[in-house]
């Protein structure tokens, strides 16, 4: 993937664990690999096809001297998802955060540490079967559309389900939803059980009635299966509730392990 290149800003700022890092300060040095599609840009050589470099510079400077943090992790952490906020266009950053005179009494050239982060690609179920079930799925919609971390690209209709597995409850609405992230599986799955509380869901039973269920359908094309999280979702391509709304974003949505796209396992169920 094409990229620019920022090779080692100098910034005097205070982060560090000891108290006298905090009060005189010291030199950081901040390098970044900004990844992102510069053929555009290049072709008609317009600014506003890629980032302004010399921007994201202020952009590191200020935010390395404008926080005090104890960690040169945090320091990188905080930039690389700022930039990424910030940028759109980008699709993710690598980034090393240098302190050359950290107080270690040796010999050394510097110390740092290096990260790489970028926007994920996630579809998630949607599903409710108590209360009003259209307004839990909008309110679901809008919470995740309101956090920098995440950006809703597309939502299925919704469909009214009959009950799939224990079928002594109210028909379901089900839903998905495409969605870029920055958080990782396990953090995503949090915030998701989250929102869950958040619309009023009580855990009594296993498949029983909810007024909100969000699950993790599919994480780019990661499979991880431990006892939190198993992905993709062990029964999608069981599930006509799954695949149908599915299929209307994402019929080309190849299963991992399958290997089958999305409209494919829908017509063989
Ligand atoms: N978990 C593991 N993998 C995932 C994942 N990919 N996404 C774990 C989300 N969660 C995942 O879920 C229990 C635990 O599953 C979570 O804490 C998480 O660690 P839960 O939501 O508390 O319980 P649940 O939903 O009752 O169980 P489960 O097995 O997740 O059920 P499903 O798959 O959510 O199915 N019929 C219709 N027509 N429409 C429906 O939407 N939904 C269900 C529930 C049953 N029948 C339905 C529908
Ligand atoms: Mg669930």
């Amino acid at each position: 993937m094409d990229k620019i290149n920022i090779k080692r800003l100098e910034v005097f700022a205070y982060h560090g664990v000891l108290p006298q890092e905090k009060k005189h300060g010291q030199v950081f040095v901040v390098s970044a690999e900004l990844y992102l599609d510069l053929s555009v840009a290049g072709k008609i050589d317009d600014l506003n096809e890629t980032v302004d470099y010399g921007e994201i510079c202020h952009v590191i400077k200020a935010f390395v001297i404008d926080n005090r943090f104890d960690l040169i992790e945090t320091v990188a952490e905080g930039l690389a998802e700022k930039i990424l906020i910030e940028n759109p266009c980008l699709k993710k950053v690598w980034l090393e955060v240098e302190k050359p005179n950290a107080p270690i009494p040796l010999n050394f050239e510097a110390v740092s540490v290096e990260i790489e982060r970028g926007w994920h690609v996630a579809y998630l179920g949607l599903g409710s079967n108590l209360g009003d079930r259209a307004e839990h799925l909008r309110f679901a919609v809008r919470e995740l559309e309101k956090m920098s971390d995440c950006r809703v690209l597309e939502v299925s209709s919704f469909i009214s389900t009959p009950p799939y597995g224990y079928e002594e409850q109210g028909d379901f609405l089900n839903g998905c939803l495409k969605l870029e992230t920055l958080l990782p599986p396990r953090k995503l799955l949090d915030k998701l059980l989250r929102l869950e509380n958040k619309a009023g869901r009580i855990r009594d039973m296993r498949w029983g009635p909810r007024t909100l269920d969000l699950d993790i359908i599919m994480y780019d094309d990661l499979v991880v299966s431990n006892n939190r999280l198993v992905i993709p979702h062990v029964e999608m391509h069981k599930r006509d509730f799954v695949l149908r709304p599915l299929s209307e974003i994402a019929p080309n949505l190849v299963h991992p392990i399958y290997n089958k796209t999305v409209s494919e396992l829908l017509g063989e169920l």
